[in-house]
């Protein structure tokens, strides 16, 4: 029995906490060397214990089998701009040596039948506690805008239907799906355009900024003049 589920997944926050800030630090590497970064945001949570217990019950987890079978107590997700930014990012998890990838599972070429698409990752985490390392897993969730606009959609209304989506309804949330991922591939076709006109965009800001740091700077002189 987890007898102090606050104690149970106190190793699962430091993770989640670790986790958002390395894959977070990612996209600002790419911003810093004036790149396309493949990461557009990150979240980050840990599974609510209720949660936890229903899923439990649903996948006929024991207690005792709780940090081997239950894969996503600690869950990240990185959004993307386009399909291929995807694959980037799964590639530079594979390098990484501060994580191992248990499980690969790719819902992007293969959807489920619901219509989710997103490319999901299971690793190998070591935390550093008071008491020594303890290597927990974690599930990393990689998707687009698109996907995700659609998975978030589809989760809040499985609240209300409990996953007994009537016929209509889940034909329609098929339907967008498909939508979600023609907008992506159409995106992708004018990948190399639009990433054209986002480095202008933010050359444009750092021009801004220089200037600012410039007239900051001017002012600074001025008044010390004065
Ligand atoms: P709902 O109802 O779940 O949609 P921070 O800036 O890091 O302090 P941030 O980014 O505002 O905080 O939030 P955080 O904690 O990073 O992200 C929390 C949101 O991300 C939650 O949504 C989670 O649902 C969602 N999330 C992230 N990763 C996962 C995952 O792997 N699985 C699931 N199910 N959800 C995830 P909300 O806002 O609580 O609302
Ligand atoms: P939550 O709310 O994220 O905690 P499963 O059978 O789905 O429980 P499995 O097969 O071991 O789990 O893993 P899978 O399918 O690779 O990933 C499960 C997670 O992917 C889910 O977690 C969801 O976050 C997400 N997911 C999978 N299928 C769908 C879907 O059809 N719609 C949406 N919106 N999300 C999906 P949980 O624990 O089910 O829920």
């Amino acid at each position: 029995m987890v007898e102090d589920w606050r104690h149970f997944l106190l190793p699962y926050q430091q993770a989640v906490d670790e986790l958002k800030i390395k894959l977070r630090g990612m996209r600002k590497q790419f911003q810093d060397l004036n790149q396309h970064a493949p990461i557009e945001f990150v979240t980050g949570r840990v599974k609510p214990v209720d949660s936890i217990k229903e899923k439990m019950v649903r996948r006929h987890i024991e207690e005792d089998r709780l940090e081997q079978d239950m894969q996503d107590i600690a869950g990240l997700r990185i959004m993307c701009q386009f399909v291929e930014d995807i694959y980037q990012v799964v590639d530079l998890l594979r390098k990484r040596s501060d994580m191992t990838i248990l499980e690969e599972r790719d819902y992007i070429s293969s959807a489920k039948p619901s219509g989710y698409r997103s490319y999901h990752i299971v690793i190998e985490y070591p935390v550093q506690l008071v008491t020594g390392e303890k290597k927990l897993l974690a599930e990393i969730q990689v998707r687009t805008l698109a996907m995700n606009f659609w998975a978030t959609i589809e989760h809040s209304l499985n609240y209300k239907y409990q996953g007994e989506f009537p016929k209509e309804l889940s034909a329609r949330l098929q339907r967008s799906a498909e939508a979600a991922f023609k907008l992506d591939n159409e995106m992708s076709e004018i990948r190399e355009e639009i990433q054209e006109a986002q480095n202008l965009f933010s050359y444009g800001k750092s021009n801004a900024w220089t200037s600012q740091e410039h007239s900051d700077q001017e002012q600074q002189d001025d008044s010390g003049q004065k």
